[in-house]
């Protein structure tokens, strides 16, 4: 799970509203196997507001992928993010990265998502749930945490390690992504 935050909520600032979250799923009884440092970084599109502090967590749980998405939409909801501007300042966005080698809904639907123009992107949301995470190969601010737990995952459609798809983007895109001390 990907987790991204550059406003404040209720609990404090971007970082602490983090591993707030993650408590917050612990409770939910997600079994929490990893945790990745944070990282802050420039948002996305650059411009579109303050910095973001992002990490990654793997965990175990006997829900499906929708109740998974279900809990993280309570976590968020509990965190106070309102759903106004798509791509907007949030205080918390919890994102579904990947379960397992699962592609949902077919890999035809998720092609459809990832290979999506980027102007396109910012304006259509599907509404069900895309596995893997369609933006994932993209995100130097996904990759560079989730290298540092799951290195060797293979992406099911494209076929390539979290550090092969880490290898695609462009140097800048990954110096910008830092860790917090
Ligand atoms: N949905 C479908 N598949 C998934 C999935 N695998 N995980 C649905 C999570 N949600 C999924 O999500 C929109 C809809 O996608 C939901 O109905 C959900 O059921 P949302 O969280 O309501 O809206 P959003 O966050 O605006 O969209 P999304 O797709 O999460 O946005 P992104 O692509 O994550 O972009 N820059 C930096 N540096 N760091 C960031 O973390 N994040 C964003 C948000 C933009 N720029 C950023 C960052
Ligand atoms: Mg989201």
């Amino acid at each position: 799970m990907a987790l991204g935050s550059n406003q404040p909520s209720a609990v404090g600032g971007p970082a602490d509203t983090l591993l707030h979250a993650i408590e917050l799923l612990k409770q939910k009884g997600c079994d929490i196997q990893a945790v990745s440092r944070l990282f802050a970084n420039p948002a996305f599109p650059l411009g579109s507001g303050p910095d973001y502090v992002n990490a990654v967590v793997g965990f175990q749980t006997d829900r499906t992928a929708a109740e998974i998405l279900e809990v993280l939409h309570d976590i968020e909801a509990t965190l106070g993010r309102e759903r106004d501007v798509r791509w907007g300042a949030r205080s918390v966005d919890l994102d579904l990265v990947a379960v397992g080698s699962v592609v949902c809904p077919d890999a035809q639907t998720q092609n459809h998502w990832r290979m999506l123009p980027l102007n396109d992107q910012m304006s259509q949301t599907p509404d069900e749930l895309i596995l893997p995470h369609p933006r994932l190969q993209d995100r130097a601010f996904v990759l560079i945490p989730m290298a540092e737990i799951a290195p060797d995952w293979l992406h099911p459609t494209l076929g390539k390690t979290v550090l092969q798809m880490l290898n695609d983007l462009s140097q800048q895109d990954k110096d910008d992504v830092r860790p917090i001390e």
